[in-house]
């Protein structure tokens, strides 16, 4: 059995030998390399060619390296296997990390503090609201979304979630779907976007979502992040959002275009922070650790975990 590691936009280097290490006595192979393809039977990827994976005719299961599966799915000639996601509580703890952090940065008024430093201002007279009176809405209440609510929640921000379906999770208040949405929004500071990219996603963080954030919170005026895809948002509008009041500020982990084009508007934006695509590393032990537990599954005959439901998207 050959487990093809197919990436790109990462060094495959480091991930050819941690798996060459992990899975002793199997072949272990790039595209790059001489091999049978008949011998392939799982892949592991990140951003392969669109088709690339069709030559392989034993191929029983694909891994995605990430949580997210868009850059599995946007290939229209993937082979009818399962594909089966990242879940892992390392990259899930970082990403609760991030949200801490740029929520809290937001909160706290750190981007101002930061330019009175760099000026030598010392000004220590602007309100600074109690985290219980900023509400947070949490867009997607998946694996990351819930861990990143409740973490929260623990430092005391009022928290609501948004999901496609109903749930129900002790101690938050929970919206769902397109009839939910608008109230949703109606309560919520400060969006945080964990949403997957999927047909029904795709370019939902535009103007006329902005317009629906409240009014009346105690930051002055709704802020967004985005760590879930740069699909989900338009750009030109959080941008002209962010210019005409609509919009407060933003942190983006992610863009339309990766990596974020050096003419973007967004790089300069006095209300804009940015972090490059990395607010929930894949990291490399903790991904191996995964994929060889399901493999192991996999031959055991047991059943495979975190199988994406691909007409659904994620
Ligand atoms: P999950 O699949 O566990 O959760 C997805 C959530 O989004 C679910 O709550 C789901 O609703 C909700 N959702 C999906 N479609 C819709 C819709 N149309 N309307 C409303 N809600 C919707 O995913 P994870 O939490 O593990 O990850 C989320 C995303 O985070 C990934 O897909 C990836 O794109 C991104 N990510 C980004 C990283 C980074 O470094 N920037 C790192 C890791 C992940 P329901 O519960 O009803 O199914
Ligand atoms: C992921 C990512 O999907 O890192 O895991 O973007």
């Amino acid at each position: 059995m050959s487990l093809l590691i197919d990436i790109n936009g990462w060094d495959v280097a480091p991930w050819v030998e941690r798996f060459a290490r992990a899975m002793p006595g199997r072949m272990i192979v790039t595209p790059q390399d001489k091999f049978k393809p008949e011998d392939v039977e799982f892949a592991a990827v990140w951003k392969h060619t669109p088709g690339s994976l069709n030559r392989f005719k034993n191929l029983k299961v694909i891994f995605s390296l990430g949580a997210g599966v868009d850059h599995v799915l946007r290939d229209a000639n993937l082979p009818d296997v399962p594909l089966v996601r990242l879940v892992d509580a390392d990259l899930r703890d970082r990403m609760s990390e991030w949200v801490v952090l740029h929520v809290l940065l937001h909160h706290r008024q750190q981007r101002m503090y930061d330019f009175q430093q760099y000026e030598k201002l010392w000004e220590d007279d602007r309100f600074q609201p109690a985290a219980r009176d900023v509400r947070v809405g949490m867009m997607g209440l998946g694996v990351l979304g819930q861990d990143a609510a409740k973490k929260l929640q623990a430092i005391g921000f009022d928290v609501a979630g948004w999901s496609r379906s109903d749930k129900q999770i002790e101690g938050l208040e929970c919206y769902a779907g397109a009839d939910g949405l608008a109230e949703f929004l109606a309560r919520t500071d400060i969006l945080v976007s964990l949403l997957p990219l999927t047909p029904d996603t795709r370019g939902v963080l535009n103007r006329a979502l902005f317009e629906q954030l409240a009014k009346d919170g105690r930051l002055g005026g709704p802020i967004l992040l985005n760590a879930g895809r740069g699909g989900l948002q338009v750009e030109a509008d959080i941008v002209a959002c962010l210019d005409d009041g609509t919009l407060r500020a933003a942190t983006l982990d992610v863009f339309e275009v990766e990596p974020l084009p050096a003419d973007s508007p967004l790089w300069h934006h006095p209300q804009v922070t940015i972090t490059p695509h990395n607010s929930a590393i894949s990291e490399i032990g903790a991904v191996t650790a995964f994929i060889v537990r399901q493999i192991e599954r996999f031959e055991a005959g047991e059943p495979l975990e975190h199988v994406v439901d691909v007409k659904r998207g994620y």
